[in-house]
């Protein structure tokens, strides 16, 4: 296996700057916070993408760009590709003997929003593991298309209200529940597969730095809250970052060699699912008496869902 040079956790708050701090993307966008969690968990050098979304469109304004790393973007479906291009590249030119540092490994990586990852992308993607690029897949899951004005992906879940699936008198907005991409990728047999998410940085930093000493496609599917869809202030993105995670509607766990599934964080007090739809514009309608049924079957579905986790890693032990 190929082993990174990983960066001690103490260290990791004073690592140089790979995302500068200016960017368009909104006040308490929590894909600048990912961001910068990825990149400072390793000293590597990086050959970065980002399908067309927020991220790249607030990053890279010509002729400004946030990125100090060799950054890719191509368009909204394929990042994947381009990264994997890359670094199919950077192989058949080491095995030629044309590189001049063939010790100076890069770390390969592309982003994508859950609209570029669940749906537009997912085939490329698909395709990468398949085919066993080294690279890592980071999904920004912020549940909707937000960089186009909010419309619903087939990662929105069930009860929000999107631009096309708007909540009011006759309907309470997303009718499908959110897709399992976790359960997609690991079915990959893709070596390594994460859900992290900004609040919990450290299982965060953990993970990518596993994925990073991993050989191998790795996806990651990170928990982005975003403020202007999700409607909530911009001073909350940890505050609702912890609800998702306290309240297991977006459990962290990773799946290794698409069966082992360990479960990383698990909350001292869970609260009720409740907590986390109150705190959000996106699911208001749910607390009126036409739809307020909703709510006990979302916290029947997290509840199932945590189960099932639970059950499966029990089966790996
Ligand atoms: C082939 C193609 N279809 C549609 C678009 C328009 N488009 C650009 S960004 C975007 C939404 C991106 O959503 P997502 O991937 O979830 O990222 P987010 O902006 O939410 O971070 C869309 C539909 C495009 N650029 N290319
Ligand atoms: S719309 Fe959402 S994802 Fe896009 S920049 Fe704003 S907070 Fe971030």
């Amino acid at each position: 296996m190929f082993q990174a040079k990983t960066k001690n956790l103490k260290n990791f708050s004073t690592s140089a700057e790979r995302f500068e701090g200016a960017n368009l993307l909104c006040p308490g966008c929590a894909h600048s916070i990912i961001v910068r969690e990825v990149l400072n968990a390793t000293n590597d050098n990086l050959i970065l993408g980002a399908s067309t979304g927020c991220l790249e469109v607030c990053t890279a304004v010509y002729p400004h760009t946030s990125w100090d790393a060799s950054w890719i973007h191509i368009g909204f479906e394929n990042g994947s590709s381009a990264v994997a291009g890359a670094e199919a590249m950077y192989k058949a030119l080491k095995n030629k003997g044309r590189l001049k540092q063939p010790d100076r490994t890069p770390k390969f990586v592309a982003f994508g929003g859950d609209g570029a990852t669940y749906d537009i992308g997912f085939q490329w993607i698909s395709g990468c593991f398949e085919r066993g690029h080294d690279m890592m897949y980071i999904c920004l899951d912020n549940e909707v298309y937000a960089n186009t004005g909010g419309q619903r992906s087939s990662s929105t879940p069930i009860g929000a209200s999107a631009t096309t699936t708007p909540a009011g008198r006759i309907s309470y907005g997303e009718k499908q529940n959110k897709k399992d991409m976790m359960a997609i990728m690991a079915a990959h047999g893709a070596p390594y597969v994460a859900q992290v998410a900004p609040n919990k940085w450290k299982d965060m930093v953990a993970k990518i730095q596993k994925g990073f000493a991993t050989e191998g496609p790795v996806f990651i599917n990170a928990m982005s809250a975003c403020t202007t869809e999700w409607k909530f202030a911009p001073e909350d993105t940890i505050a609702i970052s912890d609800l998702a995670t306290d309240s297991l509607v977006f459990p962290l766990y990773e799946i290794i060699e698409g069966t082992k599934l360990n479960i990383t964080y698990r909350p001292k007090n869970v609260i009720p699912v409740r907590d986390y739809l109150g705190a959000q514009g996106r699911f208001k309608h749910l607390f009126t008496k036409q739809y307020e049924h909703l709510i006990d079957e979302w916290q029947a579905r997290v509840d199932a869902q945590w189960e099932h986790l639970q059950r499966r890693e029990e089966a790996c032990l």
